[in-house]
């Protein structure tokens, strides 16, 4: 009847309205295309889009400390305890089935047979030692200025040099987002230095966020056990955490204009496709199915194992956090969106989203593991190097740090690539071969990437159902019948 679509609306304006404007922004995208704007034109055309960039991740800040201290607060340790061993056993699980997928699929289908084509411009990426990454990842953990942490910015680090590449400038525009006043020009690179090509592990435009992370945790684990002395924190932390969802609510009415302006402003850009070397094209596509499988097959059917709920539907409720991770290849950014989500239409316990979603975000990246993994190898094919069995272990192994390391942001996982080669002797050079294609198989590994935290999340509350519920008892909730 009337009524029911009515109401059905309603309820789905907001989905309806994203998956419209990415329809749109690909449209009116190909549409423009042949109008060959410059760089700078682009740049203004795309606004809405960077607007919306910069909205969701004024949030996320707040949100990420907000949450992970309510979320740790309300539980006790013991309970805490449990559900992040879970979620860690969970996030290890699904990273390595990741990598496992994108190892077999790119031996198989072997993108990169034939001699090496030049679809890229080469240049020069200075090496670095995997044990400096991970010492660095380490490090990032205990930021020794909380307030810095919330605000270092890279800027400074850019803004003494004068020299950048086409490399840099995606470095700086989407990679950092930090140099904005630079956006608008179109410069040349002639070399990195390791400070430039290499992320400081775990941050998040310029913030810390797994020092931020680890402080939370905590942090919200201390006042959780402080009885009344606590009493005051948790409730300012709550009402915080409250707050800022009641902004997300409102950024969420803007966000199908920026999604699809930032969807249109890159199709605009990009380099023409037709151009796009055998080579290159079958590893996209190989990306693709790998990704495809570990998004469509293996999770839902680890969720339907564990829960046995049907997962397309709990993926329904996802859309929108889904789409936002394709608009905006962050999943820091598109965090906000997912909390709404798993917890407005998943009906999730927020003792669970606020504790799992923020480290999910930060740590756990299917999509980003298997894409490393197979980016990897199919450097090794287009420089005819055959990875013996101890070669692919490593690359596994390295490939899941540096998907920890990567920050929730566009391309981070392009730059902790050179982690990955440089742990099996492959050109650190040849990543500038891929970069023409990252735009978009960024997009869909941050799909994959939220898709990942999100079914965590599920799985997570299933199986700590029995704590929720006898803390729920011991504080008085009413208590809904299984
Ligand atoms: N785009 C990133 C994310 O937000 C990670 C990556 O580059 O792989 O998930």
């Amino acid at each position: 009847s009337k009524e029911d679509i009515q109401a059905f609306l309603k309820k789905n304006a907001f989905v309806l309205f994203t998956v419209a404007a990415v329809v749109v922004g690909i449209v009116l995208g190909f549409a423009l295309r042949p109008y060959k704007m410059t760089y700078r034109e682009v740049k203004y055309f795309s606004f809405p889009g960077e607007l919306l960039m910069r909205m969701l991740q004024m949030l996320v800040l707040p949100l990420l400390v907000s949450s992970l201290i309510t979320g740790m607060a309300a539980l006790d340790s013991k309970a805490s305890g449990k559900m992040g061993m879970r979620a860690v056993i969970y996030y290890m699980t699904t990273t390595f089935i990741a990598v496992f997928i994108g190892i077999i699929i790119v031996l198989i289908i072997h993108p990169g047979k034939g001699s090496k084509a030049e679809f890229g411009k080469q240049q020069k990426i200075e090496q670095v030692s995997p044990a400096d990454a991970f010492l660095d990842l380490i490090r990032n953990m205990f930021p020794p200025n909380l307030v810095q942490a919330c605000t270092q910015q890279f800027k400074t680090k850019y803004g003494t040099r004068k020299v950048h590449t086409t490399v840099t400038v995606m470095v700086n525009d989407t990679f950092f987002n930090a140099t904005t006043a630079n956006a608008t020009q179109e410069v040349e690179v002639l070399e990195f230095t390791r400070e430039e090509v290499i992320p400081v592990p775990g941050q998040v435009n310029g913030v810390n966020a797994l020092g931020l992370v680890v402080f939370s945790m905590c942090f919200g684990l201390i006042i959780g056990s402080m009885k009344e002395q606590g009493q005051v924190l948790r409730e300012f932390f709550d009402s915080l955490n409250d707050a800022i969802m009641r902004l997300v609510a409102i950024i969420m009415w803007y966000a199908p204009i920026g999604i699809l302006f930032l969807i249109a402003g890159k199709i605009v850009e990009m380099d023409d496709i037709t151009q796009m070397g055998g080579q290159l094209g079958m590893y996209t596509i190989t990306v693709i199915i790998g990704l495809m499988i570990h998004a469509t097959l293996i999770l839902p059917m680890l969720y339907f194992v564990i829960t046995r709920q049907n997962p397309f539907i709990f993926i329904a409720g996802l859309l929108q956090a889904l789409v936002t991770a394709l608009g905006t290849s962050s999943s820091s950014a598109t965090l906000p969106v997912t909390f709404k989500c798993l917890e407005e239409n998943n009906k999730i316990d927020k003792r669970v989203t606020r504790f799992v979603l923020p480290v999910g975000a930060t740590i756990n990246m299917d999509g980003t593991a298997l894409y490393e993994a197979l980016a990897a190898i199919f450097i090794a094919q287009v420089n005819n190097m055959e990875m013996n069995f101890g070669q692919i272990i490593t690359i596994s192994i390295t490939a899941t740090a540096a998907s920890i390391g990567a920050a929730g942001i566009p391309q981070a996982g392009l730059v902790t690539m050179v982690i990955v080669l440089t742990s099996v002797g492959l050109p650190t050079d040849d990543i500038t071969l891929i970069i023409a294609v990252d735009w978009f198989l960024d997009r869909l590994r941050t799909t994959t990437n939220v898709l990942g935290d999100s079914i965590g999340a599920g799985i997570v509350e299933f199986l700590s159902r029995h704590e929720l519920r006898s803390k729920d008892v011991e504080m008085g909730n009413s208590v809904v019948e299984e």
